[in-house]
């Protein structure tokens, strides 16, 4: 049904992604200053990697049956937020609240939703802030405001998420398996949450910025 309905309204589809491209590219272009402009000032990079997609077809036709969204373009680009992704990989979970403090205040920046499954990490183990976002595309026509869901992740949380990521997407695992691999992660996502603590707090140390009293 969902394919039909692509072939259907190829054109309107097609414009839809479209558009999500060029917002990731606007986003994507507000990290890229911001970690050009900490650099200069620190003499660091607050981020590591920057990686960008659009849904796939399977994903969105996925989350489509899933939440019973009515097939329409329109329909569509208001009901799922996260057709265009923008993750940013940090060095150190500072980062991603000073870099979202930032890109939130921008003034062309509209926050529509955040998740922080930081603070609050879901029962799996996964840890990232997420947010949801408005911003504005220039065409020949004028402004378009367009949604794009930014993951800001650490190194290590983007570890744990790829991994978990492709067993959930892996079929036929044997129950005793997936009750050990559930265990399993829950236990390195609470690792890797010590880890990234305790390298802040190393960085903090260097830099003189620790709270702490060293005898
Ligand atoms: P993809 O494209 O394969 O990554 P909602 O719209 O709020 O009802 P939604 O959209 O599922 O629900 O929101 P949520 O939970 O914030 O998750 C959106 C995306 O965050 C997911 O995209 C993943 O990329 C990531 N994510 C969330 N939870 C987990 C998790 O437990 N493990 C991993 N590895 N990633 C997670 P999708 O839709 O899965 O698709």
């Amino acid at each position: 049904e969902f394919i039909n309905f692509v072939q259907k309204n190829k054109r309107p589809f097609d414009e839809m992604m479209s558009y999500y491209k060029c917002a990731i590219m606007e986003v994507e272009t507000k990290f890229r200053v911001l970690n050009e402009q900490y650099s200069l000032e620190y003499d660091r990079n607050p981020i590591e990697d920057i990686k960008s997609r659009t849904k796939s077809m399977e994903s969105l036709m996925r989350k489509i049956r899933r939440k019973n969204i009515p097939l329409t373009v329109a329909s569509i680009e208001e009901n799922i937020h996260d057709i265009a992704g923008v993750r940013v990989i940090c060095s150190f979970p500072d980062d991603i609240y000073m870099l979202a403090d930032c890109l939130l205040s921008q003034d062309d920046i509209t926050l529509i939703k955040k998740k922080d499954y930081i603070k609050n990490p879901k029962p799996g183990g996964y840890r990232s802030l997420h947010l949801i976002i408005s911003i504005p595309i220039f065409l020949q026509e004028g402004k378009r405001m367009v949604t794009v869901e930014v993951q800001l992740r650490t190194i290590a949380m983007d570890f744990w998420a790829s991994l978990e990521h492709k067993l959930r997407y892996k079929k036929d695992i044997p129950e005793d398996q997936a009750h050990y691999l559930e265990e399993e992660m829950l236990e390195c996502a609470n690792i890797s949450a010590s880890l990234d603590a305790r390298m802040q707090h190393v960085r903090d140390v260097l830099n003189g910025t620790s709270k702490d009293v060293f005898l």
